[in-house]
């Protein structure tokens, strides 16, 4: 006999959306990602490695700083009710303590824009971008930069208050302070394991300070941060010292955080893309690999479901606000999109409160230390024109969104 089809709903008023960042599209920007992408260790490393270094400069980006009409409207095609942007502290605060007013009327233009369209907004205030005034204060390891931040948040929050449906103070804490601090992958490209360590109180005070001060302007506003969870299982279940590490990196990486902003936070927004398998002896980590990302990443939409269930002892709403996958030629997209979303809706049938879920990203942008080399956009980039096309998966997505559920075909 043949299987039916089976018809997956998501809950009336599930926010569907899509993600970027300022400075991975906006284009010609200054700030410390784009002074390290000129420094003579980036270009070094990159010639070193035989590689254009054209590909790894951020520069025109995706223009949508000139283009966010087009993009609006690509987030309304997808039929989205959500976009989650950013804005770049180094437009708005070129120099210590002064605001550049032009450059928030821009923004005005473009949540205001987004309001008209119907479109939820939801807003980063740092998504690991620095002006250079604070790079040349010590950055996120000086504490000083709490007061910094909070200011820069005060003067958004007057400004912008009133085009903002849900606030995402800093994008993914754990991944600034590893990248920058421990790997020395990312701006200030550190190796240095105290500085890290302030990095991350600090961080830790700054969404705090940014959670009081926007409710102090709207006692109804809801506001979060975006934390990346990373689901870690023991290679072998039954072996106590993986078992041991397992839970280690779990508590580092995903739980500690979320435990200290206990109380400073009206909803987790989750970040999903990596699994990795414990293992008790150096490199810890070793995956199955056999479905992998154009990154290398192993694909794993249990994860996600894993990750879920675990974040409900913080008894928080939970929105997706990143999932995706880089696939320049749109093979794995969709049915990447359909297998997470089935476990995001077993998690929903058993309880969760998982009220949104928010794809990465709307169109292929600049992926930081990878440069150009990874496409995560439902949209393609013609990076000579800036043309915008929609891929295969994007149809998949805007699908899903309209219907507000998932069919699952026969197999
Ligand atoms: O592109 C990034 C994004 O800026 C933060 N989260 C992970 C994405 C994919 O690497």
């Amino acid at each position: 006999m043949l299987e039916e089809q089976k018809v997956l709903k998501f809950p009336d008023g599930f926010l569907w959306g899509v993600s970027t960042s300022s400075y991975q599209i906006e284009g010609g920007i200054t700030n410390d990602w784009s002074q390290w992408e000129m420094s003579e260790k980036r270009l070094k490393e990159l010639r070193d490695k035989k590689l254009n270094y054209r590909d790894f400069v951020a520069g025109r980006a995706c223009d949508s700083y000139n283009k966010y009409k087009e993009d609006a409207e690509m987030v309304k095609a997808l039929n989205c009710g959500g976009y989650r942007l950013g804005l770049e502290w180094a437009r708005i605060e070129p120099k210590e303590g002064e605001f550049n007013y032009e450059e928030i009327e821009h923004y005005r233009r473009v949540l205001e824009n987004l309001r008209e369209k119907n479109i939820k907004v939801v807003l980063t205030l740092w998504h690991w971008t620095n002006p250079l005034w604070l790079v040349n204060e010590g950055g996120w390891a000086n504490k000083k930069v709490v007061d910094y931040f909070s200011r820069y948040v005060e003067f958004v929050v007057t400004q912008l208050g009133d085009l903002v449906d849900f606030w995402v103070t800093i994008n993914e804490p754990t991944v600034h302070v590893f990248n920058g601090y421990f790997r020395g992958t990312f701006p200030p490209n550190k190796k240095n394991i105290f500085l890290g360590a302030k990095a991350f109180l600090n961080l830790l005070a700054a969404h705090k300070k940014a959670y009081d001060i926007i409710h102090r302007y709207n006692l109804r506003a809801n506001v979060g941060f975006t934390h990346l969870g990373d689901n870690f299982q023991p290679a072998r279940p039954w072996f106590l010292p993986e078992i041991m590490l397992a839970w280690f990196f779990n508590f580092f990486c995903n739980n500690l955080f979320l435990r200290l902003v206990h109380g400073h936070t009206d909803y987790i927004g989750l970040d999903y893309y990596f699994h990795n398998r414990v293992v008790w002896h150096p490199p810890f980590l070793k995956n199955l690999n056999k479905d992998v990302t154009d990154f290398g990443w192993e694909i794993y939409p249990e994860g996600i479901y894993n990750i879920l269930k675990d974040l409900r002892r913080f008894k928080k709403p939970i929105y997706i606000m990143e999932n995706g996958i880089a696939d320049a030629a749109d093979a794995k997209r969709g049915k990447f999109i359909i297998d997470h979303l089935r476990y995001v809706h077993e998690a929903i049938e058993e309880g969760e409160d998982i009220r949104g879920y928010f794809h990465w990203s709307l169109l292929d942008n600049f992926e930081w230390a990878a440069g150009w080399t990874m496409k995560f956009g439902l949209y393609s980039l013609n990076r000579e024109t800036c043309e915008r096309k929609a891929r295969p998966s994007a149809a998949v997505y805007a699908e899903i969104c309209q219907t507000n559920q998932l069919k699952i075909m026969p197999t």
